[in-house]
């Protein structure tokens, strides 16, 4: 690849990130279940209703993954504490099993000098807290808040930096709107509720951590370029309401406490009662923001339909394995765009990368096209921090092959292969490459 480590300033952060549900193996260790195993099991949801029973069983191969990360010269990894593996009925009694777990591998990180980098929530909510309404109950702010202060009280002394939550457009919008997520609601109201209610959970919880005496607290927003299918003023108009929820949505709330119009058009009729009495909270200072970007994304107007009343355009450009759009540019122009909103803020790309349908050919994966998406992302990259934003970190997903939540074991994101039927591990060319590229000189 043509990409080098010394094309960065001296300090930049190069991670690699996973999650837990993807990886760990959700029924081992003694885990309370959560809406992704119910979600999987319902015909339909998932291809071949797979699940993350066992996904790679990391929480067995834990320290031969850490030796991946350490040995592919990254400098970080980003991983994740599964909510029902700390609390299995979601609040209550803790699994001492998990605790422990969770402590092991982050003194396993330390161990090799890597930074522990933790997210709090990557989607697994435990299924005694989906049951009472999950993300749509306001009471989620508080039970996640204090499931918060548990593991950072347990971790929180060498964790390098935390997220509160992955995603949120993808907890709120993608799962209670959209239906495609776990747990796969097609609901205005229950999706307005879970847009306003995660917001609250960060702020909520983020307050709560500060107080505790913990610092370098963020969030991590998902971007996604929203471009119009047409300059027809109602496809211009489709795109800027699809901007609106995904990326406006969240990255306003969390910096001014505020929601833009174009979304609250066809949102506030729904939103809980109050909410404007929650902006402030919402809006606690962070320390540093992460931004995860994988693609873009055509919309028309759909007239006649419900709002949003849009529909999606395939664009023109080569696609990934999953169908996405390869589009670097919209890196650039997001970091960009939330260098803007955060001011002087550290800034991390906490997520990018490339599903693609490797293949084991006589031992080796050649995985030219991922090598080259990391090439330009990280060239797009080095455009924005050439541009003034204050960008510190770049995280490859994903380390392993994984569970793609509704695509199954489908769609192959790893720099490193993972055979399903044996989990072995095998280093993919894209591995090789950035680690030549990362080599530390001296
Ligand atoms: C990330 O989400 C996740 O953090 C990670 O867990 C996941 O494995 C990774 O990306 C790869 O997917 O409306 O069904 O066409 C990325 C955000 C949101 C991007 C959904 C693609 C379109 C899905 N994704 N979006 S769909």
């Amino acid at each position: 690849m043509r990409f080098r480590r010394g094309d960065f300033p001296e300090g930049f952060v190069f991670g690699t990130a996973t999650s837990a549900y993807q990886i760990e193996g959700s029924r081992l260790g003694g885990a309370g279940p959560c809406h992704w195993d119910t979600f999987a099991a319902t015909p339909g949801n998932v291809v071949r209703a797979e699940d993350g029973a066992r996904a790679c069983e990391h929480v067995h191969h834990w320290p031969e993954d850490l030796d991946l990360v350490r040995d592919g010269n990254f400098d970080a990894y980003r991983f994740s504490v599964n909510w029902a593996r700390v609390l299995p009925e979601g609040r209550g009694t803790v699994n001492a099993e998990g605790m422990d777990y969770y402590d092991r591998l982050v003194d396993g990180m330390l161990a090799r000098g890597l930074q522990p980098w933790l997210t709090l929530y990557h989607w697994d909510m435990p299924s005694d807290l989906a049951m009472r309404g999950g993300w749509a109950n306001p009471d989620v702010a508080g039970w996640f808040s204090d499931y918060a202060r548990l593991v950072m009280g347990r971790l929180g002394d060498r964790i390098t930096a935390t997220a509160t939550i992955n995603e949120p457009w993808c907890v709120a919008w993608l799962s209670h709107f959209l239906g495609i997520h776990a747990p796969g609601l097609r609901d205005i109201r229950a999706a307005a509720h879970a847009m306003h209610h995660v917001l609250l959970a960060h702020g909520t919880a983020l307050q709560a951590l500060r107080a505790d005496g913990h610092r370098d607290l963020g969030i991590v927003l998902n971007m996604e370029v929203c471009a119009p299918a047409s300059e027809a003023p109602e496809d211009r108009a489709a795109a800027a309401t699809q901007d609106a929820i995904f990326n406006r949505w969240f990255l306003e709330a969390i910096t001014q406490g505020s929601y833009p119009a174009e979304a609250l058009a066809g949102l506030e009729p729904h939103l809980p009662r109050g909410w404007q009495q929650d902006m402030a909270q919402i809006a606690q200072p962070l320390d540093w923001l992460g931004v995860n970007y994988y693609t873009r994304r055509f919309h028309a107007a759909a007239p006649g339909q419900p709002w949003p009343a849009t529909r999606e355009v395939p664009g023109p450009g080569p696609k990934t394995g999953s169908g996405w759009e390869i589009y670097p540019e919209g890196l650039e122009q997001f970091l960009l765009r939330a260098g803007a909103a955060v001011g002087k803020l550290p800034i991390h790309v906490t997520e990018t990368g490339m599903a693609w349908p490797d293949q084991v050919v006589q031992g080796q994966v050649n995985d030219a096209e991922r090598i080259a998406f990391m090439d330009s992302h990280l060239a797009a990259a080095g455009r924005a921090l050439k541009a003034g934003v204050n960008l510190q970190g770049f995280f490859c997903w994903s380390l392993l092959d994984n569970y793609e939540w509704a695509e199954g074991y489908d769609k192959r994101f790893g720099l490193v292969h993972v055979d399903f039927d044996t989990l072995s591990r095998r280093p993919k060319a894209s591995y090789v490459a950035l680690a030549d590229a990362l080599t530390r000189s001296s």
